[in-house]
Formats: C-alpha cells, sequence, structure tokens
C-alpha cells in the first residue's frame, strides 16, 4: 500500500489538548455565574459526545435535566462555547499546548517524503488554527492540503462526515489515505470511512475501543514504530521540538 495522504486528529493527537478544553469550559461556566464544574472524571464520561457545543447540550439534558434548561437554549449554549473558546484560544496563545511529541518530526518527514497530509477534526477552526500556529510557525496552513474542522459537516465524529469531506478536498479514496486518531470516537469515524487507522492514545482515551485500528501506540515518542507500521523510511532526522 502507497500511502499517498496521512490525515490527522486534532484533539488528543497533535496535541494533549483536552486538559485545556475542560479548563475553558469551566471558565466560561463561572464567568457566565454557571455553578457547574467539569473535573477530570466528569469531564472523560462527557468526551462521549464530540463538539463543544453538543457537549454542553449533553451535559444538560443528560446530567442536570432538561428543567435546567434556560429559554433561547441553542443561543445560550453558542454564548457559553463561544467564551469557551476565547478561553481556549488565549491558552494557546500563551504556547501552553505543545505538540505531542514525534508529531512535528513525523509531518516534516512525511513531507519531505512526498505524502499530503490533512487535518480531520471536530474541533473549532480557530482552535485548530491557534494550535498549529504555535506548533508549527505562521505558514502551518501550508502544510496541509485539506483541512476538515468543526461545524462544516453536519455530523461530527462518530459520524465519518468530517472525513468524506477531507477525501474529497484530496480527492483520494480512502485507500491511499491512512488516518491518525486518540479516541474510539475518531476510531469509529475514520473506519466508517473506509480509512486505514492508527491510534495515539491519552489518558483521556486509554482504554477505550479500538477494535478495528491497525495499531494501537500509547504515543509517538519513538516515531520508528509507527514509521515501520505505515511504511515509512525511519526518521532521518529530528525536527526541531
Ligand atoms: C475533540 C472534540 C472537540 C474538543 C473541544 O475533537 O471532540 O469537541 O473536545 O473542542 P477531535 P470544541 O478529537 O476530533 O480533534 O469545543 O471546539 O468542539
Ligand atoms: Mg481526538
Amino acid at each position: 500500500m502507497v500511502i499517498k495522504a496521512i490525515i490527522f486528529d486534532v484533539d488528543g493527537t497533535l496535541a494533549d489538548t483536552e486538559e485545556a478544553h475542560r479548563i475553558a469550559f469551566n471558565r466560561a461556566f463561572a464567568e457566565n455565574s454557571l455553578d457547574w464544574n467539569w473535573d477530570v472524571a466528569l469531564y472523560g464520561k462527557l468526551l462521549k459526545v464530540t463538539g463543544g457545543k453538543e457537549r454542553i447540550q449533553y451535559f444538560v439534558s443528560d446530567f442536570l435535566g432538561d428543567c435546567a434548561k434556560p429559554e433561547n437554549f441553542d443561543g445560550f449554549v453558542k454564548h457559553l462555547h463561544q467564551a469557551k473558546t476565547a478561553h481556549y484560544t488565549a491558552m494557546l496563545a500563551d504556547g501552553r499546548i505543545p505538540l505531542r511529541p514525534g508529531i512535528k518530526q513525523l509531518i516534516g518527514d512525511a513531507r519531505a517524503a512526498g505524502i499530503r497530509l490533512a487535518i480531520a477534526t471536530t474541533t473549532s477552526p480557530e482552535n485548530v488554527a491557534g494550535l498549529l500556529e504555535m506548533g508549527l510557525g505562521k505558514d502551518w496552513e501550508s502544510c496541509f492540503a485539506a483541512n476538515g474542522c468543526g461545524d462544516i459537516v453536519p455530523h461530527k465524529k462518530p459520524a465519518p462526515d468530517i472525513y468524506h469531506w477531507v477525501l474529497g478536498k484530496l480527492r483520494l479514496a480512502p485507500a491511499d489515505c491512512i488516518a491518525l486518531e486518540d479516541s474510539e470516537n475518531g476510531l469509529r469515524a475514520s473506519l466508517a470511512a473506509g480509512i486505514k487507522t492508527y491510534i495515539t492514545t491519552n489518558h483521556y482515551t486509554r482504554g477505550q475501543d479500538f477494535t478495528g485500528a491497525a495499531a494501537v501506540f500509547d504515543d509517538l515518542n519513538d516515531p520508528g514504530d509507527f514509521y515501520h507500521a505505515v511504511g515509512l523510511a525511519p526518521p532521518t532526522r529530528n525536527h526541531p521540538a
């Protein structure tokens, strides 16, 4: 199999971001005088639902009960999520969320090998831009042939929509690509799109069901294992971390 493109998930894969998301949610709740506090254990449960707006809706309906729903619930959720995104992008701008070890090297080596790169994520576009501008520099967008994120598709992961969107942009068949994901939701999305998928776990996703994954890695600290699994030449050099 000649890989023509690697499609990257963002949160949990390119960077270990969910703790920062969790803190940003809680800051948005506090500044809106809501006594909600998503601790690590609760957030781990709420990650069952992808998309920040959908996650807030899930929390209210399934954890607080519909009685907690304010008037104009959609507008309320949208406002809260905008506040949360402002807190999250501020943390990104402070350089507090680095790319995971091995990611920058993989991106550089894949590009050097002529492999196209793409993004398929449920997070918001401003979050992708903030993370990758800090991690890859101002011209980060030139690294990616397609950037599928947020609300551009009607159904978020585990639905395959975002992967179908990216394949369309790449004008490639699923068999020409591989995906790198961190979660069961992400794996179900990429497999439903017919894409061979590798998993790199984190503390929120370790222990999830990765049935169907081509391989599961704790991390890419030694990308040689990943390179061997996907048929890339071993890393030639360490790209600056
Ligand atoms: C992870 C998600 C996102 C983030 C929060 O996305 O499900 O919702 O948790 O980001 P992925 P937003 O793993 O697909 O990158 O609040 O912007 O949704
Ligand atoms: Mg993810």
